[in-house]
């Protein structure tokens, strides 16, 4: 069997269509990331200004403990065994040596990250998935882990098109210097993300996939560490069938990637972090529409798992199977409660083991096909 996949049962035999327009809509056909072989990178402009300062990842960097890899990977294996169970198709990525440097003319950094999570990287919009720019240096190269997934899609389903954002420089002018010192402290971290000044420049366009939301024919998307302005530019051109809203959430001092901040639901109904609460104006869109916007419950827990970049927020990074069906992690009872109350099945999954990787349940999963065809939301 082929290292990138990893079929039983019929969900292996649903045949390649590439296709999703929400987060919602029923799940078919996705990608699960591995841990295989995960490194902390060495230090970089944007991924220093990610970790809080009193954070356990300070100072570290180096390949992650084989044992953690190992019960990481135990648990992406078990989510990705019960999504089969139910009928979805399950890909994997084929993972390289994340030891090796990337040297370009215009960057090096000893090391890489890892293909943990594949949300990150790639964002389906329709019949495409297009590969995001990036903006961490360690991260530049990790589309490579998903090329034999999108070779064999694009040989099998004739109208798939695979796309790829222009590759960032990633020169020192991508990034503010400012963010840079070892003290800010958290009260100038909101302040600065209260006045949308973020550890990224508008040198170049840069976004990371997470940090887009489908809605249909609308899709939203945070401003903040990982995505710049002229990266929202650039996708509000690349899909002139879309509109494209730019966001921002004022309350979060580290804002990267949108699925632990502002979660759709189903049609409708949508989780937001009561600690990051999209702005009055920018809620418009929603509520004139009749889409309610929740608080999302609070995390079971105080702090996140050792050497892990996200937040305990990822109580809410959930993956939705279908607009009644809910992937929760087990851990999670508070945010299990909520769902349950607001009439979805809730399906428990233990992941909070693999959260150090590169996130939560949402994260570590990317669409391939939901059914249901593109609609208007906010019309
Ligand atoms: N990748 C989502 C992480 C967001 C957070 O740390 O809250």
């Amino acid at each position: 069997m082929d290292a990138s996949e990893t079929p039983t049962g019929t969900a292996a035999e649903t045949p390649t269509r590439v296709e999703s327009w929400t987060e919602w809509d029923p799940l078919r056909h996705v990608i699960v990331g591995r841990a295989d072989d995960g490194h902390i990178p060495p230090p970089e402009p944007a991924l220093d200004a990610k970790v809080p300062e009193d954070s356990d990842m300070r100072g570290q960097w180096g390949r992650r403990p084989q044992e953690t890899i190992d019960r990481a990977n135990a648990l992406l294996d078990g989510f990705a065994d019960l999504l089969r169970k139910r009928g979805v198709r399950v890909d994997r990525p084929v993972p390289v040596d994340f030891s090796q440097a990337v040297t370009t003319p215009d960057f090096h950094t000893p090391s890489q990250f890892g293909c943990m999570p594949p949300r990150d990287v790639l964002l389906t919009v329709g019949r495409e998935i297009l590969e995001a720019t990036m903006s961490y240096r360690c991260r530049w190269f990790e589309y490579l882990c998903y090329r034999p997934l999108m070779q064999r899609y694009w040989e099998e389903d004739p109208g798939f098109r695979h796309e790829a954002a222009p590759k960032p420089r990633l020169t020192d002018a991508d990034y503010h210097p400012d963010y840079l010192s070892d003290t800010i402290g958290e009260a100038k971290r909101l302040e600065w993300a209260a006045a949308r000044h973020f550890v990224t420049t508008e040198e170049e366009p840069l976004f990371d996939a997470a940090d887009v939301l489908r809605f249909g024919r609308d899709l939203v998307v945070q401003h903040g560490f990982t995505t710049n302005r002229k990266g929202i530019e650039w996708l509000r051109r690349h899909f002139p069938d879309h509109r494209v809203h730019a966001v921002n959430f004022p309350g979060d001092p580290y804002p990267i990637h949108i699925d632990a901040t502002f979660s759709p639901m189903r049609p409708g109904l949508i989780l937001n972090n009561p600690q990051r609460r999209l702005p009055d104006e920018q809620r418009k869109l929603f509520e004139r529409n009749g889409w309610e916007i929740v608080d999302a419950a609070p995390p079971a827990h105080q702090t996140p798992p050792p050497l892990c970049y996200s937040s305990v927020w990822l109580s809410m990074n959930v993956l939705v199977l279908d607009p009644k069906t809910v992937c929760v992690e087990e851990s999670e009872v508070y945010q299990a409660d909520q769902l349950d109350r607001l009439g979805f099945e809730v399906v428990p999954v233990a992941l909070r083991d693999a959260y150090a990787f590169g996130g939560g349940l949402h994260c570590c999963t990317a669409d391939v096909r939901r059914e249901g065809e593109l609609q208007d939301y906010f019309p």
